[in-house]
C-alpha cells in the first residue's frame, strides 16, 4: 500500500470595494485595474480543502467540490497545478531525500460552508484554498504574496483570499504577472469593528460569467477607459488612506461610489449586462435611508456580479443598520431571497 501524503487548509471570502473588472491578458488573469477588497471572518463564508496525493490513486487529478465531482482540465486549474508541480520539482532537484510527490496524481477535496450558487464570490475561496492546500502538502516555502501570483491564474479574485483583513491587489505592469499580486493594506485587528450584513436577493447562478461580462466589457463599454485609468487609481489611494485612518465615512463613500461605477460600466456595455434587480435597488434605497436618518454614513451597500447586497458597518451603529435589515427581512418577502437567506459577516 502506498502511502497517502495530505495537507488541509482553509480560505475565506473576500469582498471587494474597489471592483476588479476587466482583464489585460485573460489567461493569466491580469487585471485593467487594481482592486482592494475586505475579507470576511473564516467563521462566516470560507472553503475548507484537504490535497492529498499517493501512487495508489488513479492517474487522473480530481477534486470534489461539496461531495460532486468537478472538472479539473480547464486552463485555469491546469495552471495552479502545473505551478504548483513546478515549485515541487524544484524542491525535489535540490534535496534527492525528499519524496517524489510532483509527479503523483493530486486527490482535492473542498468543501464551503455557503451555498456555493449564492454568487457569493465562490471561485476566489475556492481558489485560495486549493493553491493554499497543496502548497502545503509540498511543503513550498512560498509566501502568500507568491501564492497570491498562482491563485490568480485560477480566479481574479482569489488573490486577495490569500491575506486576511484588508487586501489590494496590484495590477502590475509585466505582461507576465509577475508584479500583478495582493498585498496587505491592513490586518483585520486594525479596525475590528467593521462588519457586513449579505443580504441574498438571489441564489440563481449569475447570468453572465464575470469572464465573459469582462471581455465585453472591455471592448464596447466607453466608461470603461476613464474608470481603468482615472477613477480607480484615484480611489485606491482614497480607500487606503480611509482604512489607515479608520475613516468610515470616506471608506463607505468610496465603496458605494465604486459599486455604482462598476455597475455603470456594465450597463454601458454591449450588449447591456444587469447585475442589479428591484430588490437590489430597494437596499440601496434603505441604506440611503439609514444614512440620511444618522445624517452621516453609517452604512456602505456594494454589489459584485449578482443582485445580492453586502452592507459594512462598524459595530456601534450594528442596531441602526442589522437592526433595521432585520426588521424588513422579517416583514417583507423580497427581502427575504429565494431560499430566505442571509447571512451576517464579522471581521476576524
Ligand atoms: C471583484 N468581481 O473585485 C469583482 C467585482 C465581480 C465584481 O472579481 O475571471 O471570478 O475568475 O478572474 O475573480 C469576479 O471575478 O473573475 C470578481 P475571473 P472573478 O471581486
Amino acid at each position: 500500500m502506498s502511502d497517502i501524503h495530505r495537507a488541509s487548509t482553509t480560505a475565506p471570502v473576500n469582498i471587494a470595494v474597489i471592483k476588479y473588472w476587466g482583464k489585460r491578458d485573460p489567461k493569466l488573469n491580469l487585471p485593467t485595474n487594481s482592486s482592494l477588497s475586505v475579507t470576511l471572518s473564516q467563521s462566516d463564508l470560507r472553503t475548507h480543502t484537504t490535497a492529498s496525493c499517493s501512487a495508489s490513486y488513479s492517474k487522473e487529478d480530481s477534486l470534489l467540490l461539496n461531495g460532486a465531482p468537478q472538472d479539473v482540465s480547464g486552463a485555469r486549474t491546469q495552471a495552479c497545478f502545473r505551478e504548483l508541480r513546478a515549485l515541487r520539482s524544484q524542491l525535489e532537484d535540490s534535496d534527492a531525500s525528499l519524496p517524489k510527490l510532483a509527479a503523483l496524481p493530486l486527490k482535492i477535496v473542498s468543501e464551503n460552508n455557503f451555498p456555493t450558487a449564492a454568487g457569493l464570490a465562490s471561485s476566489a475561496a475556492g481558489f485560495a484554498a486549493l493553491v493554499r492546500a497543496i502548497a502545503n502538502l509540498y511543503k513550498l516555502p512560498s509566501s502568500p504574496t507568491d501564492l497570491s501570483r498562482i491563485a490568480r491564474q485560477g480566479s481574479g479574485s482569489a488573490c486577495r483570499s490569500l491575506f486576511g483583513g484588508y487586501v489590494g491587489w496590484e495590477q502590475g505592469s509585466a505582461s507576465d504577472g509577475s508584479d500583478s499580486v495582493a498585498f496587505q493594506v491592513a490586518p483585520a485587528s486594525h479596525w475590528p469593528s467593521m462588519r457586513a450584513v449579505i443580504l441574498v436577493v438571489s441564489a440563481a447562478k449569475k447570468g453572465v460569467s464575470s469572464t465573459t461580462g469582462m471581455q465585453t466589457t472591455v471592448a464596447t463599454s466607453t466608461l470603461f477607459a476613464s474608470r481603468a485609468s482615472e477613477t480607480v487609481p484615484r480611489r485606491m489611494q482614497e480607500m487606503q488612506n480611509a482604512i489607515q485612518n479608520k475613516d468610515f465615512e470616506t471608506f463607505g463613500k468610496v465603496t458605494m461610489m465604486d459599486s455604482n461605477s462598476f455597475h455603470a460600466t456594465c450597463l454601458d456595455t454591449y450588449p447591456p449586462i444587469f447585475y442589479l434587480n428591484d430588490v437590489s435597488r430597494a437596499a440601496i434605497k434603505v441604506v440611503e435611508s439609514i444614512n440620511a436618518a444618522a445624517g452621516r454614513i453609517i452604512a456602505a451597500y456594494t454589489f459584485d456580479a449578482g443582485p445580492n447586497a453586502v452592507v459594512y458597518y462598524l459595530e456601534e451603529n450594528e442596531k441602526e443598520v442589522a437592526g433595521l435589515f432585520k426588521t424588513l427581512l422579517g416583514e417583507k418577502d423580497g427581502w427575504k431571497g429565494e431560499r430566505g437567506e442571509k447571512i451576517e459577516g464579522n471581521f476576524a
